[in-house]
């Protein structure tokens, strides 16, 4: 397991708050109310309760943050700066517990929180300080947009609110954010980071509670801006609810995306690739590489080598260092998984799966035998699956890779570099990994095309979708001689 001390840390970080929590508004936790139970997926067991938010815990929270924005506007960017630095300090302070805490409330496996979930976290706080140092060159004449609600999923739960928060706080906005009512505990955590730094009151509230609470942030007057990761058909609600509301609105949704072995990729290199792209974060992931599109010439010798790598996958407790594979986050997402896994089968699909405890997990699979326009090619799994379907040339695995409503994401694998970037400019989707999958950068625009939706996270894109007038400063024309 992890050093038994991590774990103290955040039993007794639980046990300080077994009353329950309140929301964070205007700098602290409000009397906790209306509780429902956060549990632990791996086990079962309660893990801690949280108040489900109301109309008028949004309205407080929504007041309180427009209250603050001006000032932390005219702070300036410089002076906005220093709380980011001093936020991504304080969370690298906290790893342990930020990551136990991010196990046991999602499922994923203590190496992932530790190792990637949580630096992930402190590389976009310190990449946003950067760019709130750069504002006033990088972006003059810009403003901030103002209030933005933002609304994020279960599966990354600490990453997505850093993605979220970091880039608005930098912009000078201030936020109101509901994380998933499924884990919602290292949120709350990064509000207590957030007023141990002594952020002004009211610059970051959070509200925990479920999809209601979602809707009142929504649809409450005073947001200015929307952000929501989570399902496409949320997201399709939510884009109706903004439509003529004078709301900016960002999206980012699901994904089916390729994962494309060309004839001459490195088989070794590709299988470890699909082992990140669709076994990380129990496929969780709303860019994994879900749909394996092989050569037809190395689709045989390909299919043995992920079968064997696929078997020394350890599926189990989250805490357990040595865990590949942790518990899906929640056992409706499971019953979810089985339902669409029953239907492939139904529909013809070969089932080939390592093993799994008994409880809230799902072993990886692989899925062959999948025609194109079936449940498993088609649909949003989330979960430890993969299809795997053979190409004949490179223009069919194109065809095949661009056959989906979604765009978020594809991989491509071949030795041969112009192979490479010739489909890369070919396959419609957000990010394009060459020879790698998953690869994150707090520096590179990320999001989707199509049902996948639409605005990018990280780097300069992403800073521009909370300034208003965010046009980057024009490179100055070369003087006249
Ligand atoms: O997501 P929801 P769910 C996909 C994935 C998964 C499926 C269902 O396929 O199996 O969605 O997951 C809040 N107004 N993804 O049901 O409901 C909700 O409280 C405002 C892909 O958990 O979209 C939570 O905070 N907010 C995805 C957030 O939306 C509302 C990640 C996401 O929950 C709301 C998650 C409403 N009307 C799921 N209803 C990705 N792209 O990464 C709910 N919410």
């Amino acid at each position: 397991g992890p050093a038994p001390e991590a774990r103290d840390i955040a039993d007794a970080w639980l046990a300080r708050h077994a009353d329950g929590f309140g929301h964070f508004i205007n700098g602290r936790f409000t009397d906790p109310a209306d509780l429902f139970a956060v549990t632990e997926p791996a086990t079962g067991a309660n893990l801690a309760r949280v108040s489900q938010g109301s109309a008028a815990d949004v309205d407080a929270a929504v007041k309180a943050a427009r209250k603050a924005q001006p000032k932390w506007e005219a702070l300036g960017g410089h002076g906005r700066a220093k709380y980011l630095y001093a936020l991504a300090r304080h969370v690298q302070q906290h790893a342990r517990l930020l990551a136990v805490i991010e196990s046991l409330d999602n499922g994923k496996p203590i190496r992932e929180s530790r190792d990637i979930d949580v630096p992930l976290v402190v590389r976009h706080l310190y990449h946003h300080a950067g760019w709130a140092e750069l504002m006033e060159d990088e972006f003059p004449k810009t403003r901030a947009v103002g209030v933005c609600g933002q609304v994020i999923p279960w599966n990354f739960p600490l990453l997505m609110l850093a993605w979220k928060i970091a880039p608005a706080l930098a912009a000078g906005n201030t936020v109101v954010l509901k994380p998933a009512e499924y884990t919602p505990l290292t949120a709350l955590a990064l509000a207590q980071i957030a007023a141990e730094v002594g952020l002004p009151d009211g610059v970051l509230n959070i509200v925990t509670g479920d999809g209601r609470t979602g809707a009142a942030i929504v649809g409450h007057d005073g947001i200015d801006k929307v952000a929501f990761t989570g399902s496409t058909e949320v997201g399709r609600e939510i884009r109706r609810l903004t439509a003529g509301s004078g709301k900016r609105l960002t999206l980012e949704l699901g994904g089916k995306s390729p994962f494309i072995v060309c004839a001459d990729a490195d088989l070794d290199a590709a299988v470890e690739g699909v082992v990140d792209a669709i076994w990380f974060n129990q496929g969780q992931v709303c860019c994994a590489g879900a749909r394996i599109l092989v050569a037809e010439a190395v689709a045989e010798r390909f299919e043995a080598l992920l079968k064997a790598r696929m078997k020394t996958l350890r599926v189990g407790d989250p805490l357990d260092k040595c865990t590949d594979i942790g518990a899906i986050v929640h056992p409706v997402q499971l019953e979810r998984i089985r339902g669409l896994m029953a239907q492939g089968k139904a529909e013809g699909a070969v089932l080939h799966q390592g093993t799994a405890p008994e409880g809230c997990f799902y072993p990886p699979t692989l899925a062959t035998g999948v025609a194109p326009a079936s449940t498993l090619s088609t649909e949003e799994i989330f979960g430890p699956v993969a299809t795997l379907t053979p190409f004949r040339t490179p223009a069919d695995a194109v065809a095949l890779a661009n056959n989906t409503r979604y765009g978020l994401a594809a991989s491509i694998w071949s030795e041969n570099v112009n192979l490479c970037l010739d489909l890369a400019a070919q396959v419609k989707a957000g990010v394009v990994w060459i020879n790698c999958t998953n690869v994150f950068d707090a520096g590179a625009g990320f999001g989707g095309y199509r049902e996948s939706g639409f605005g990018r996270e990280g780097g300069r894109e992403g800073m521009m979708a909370y300034l208003a007038h965010g046009t980057p400063r024009a490179k100055k024309p070369a003087p006249d001689l």
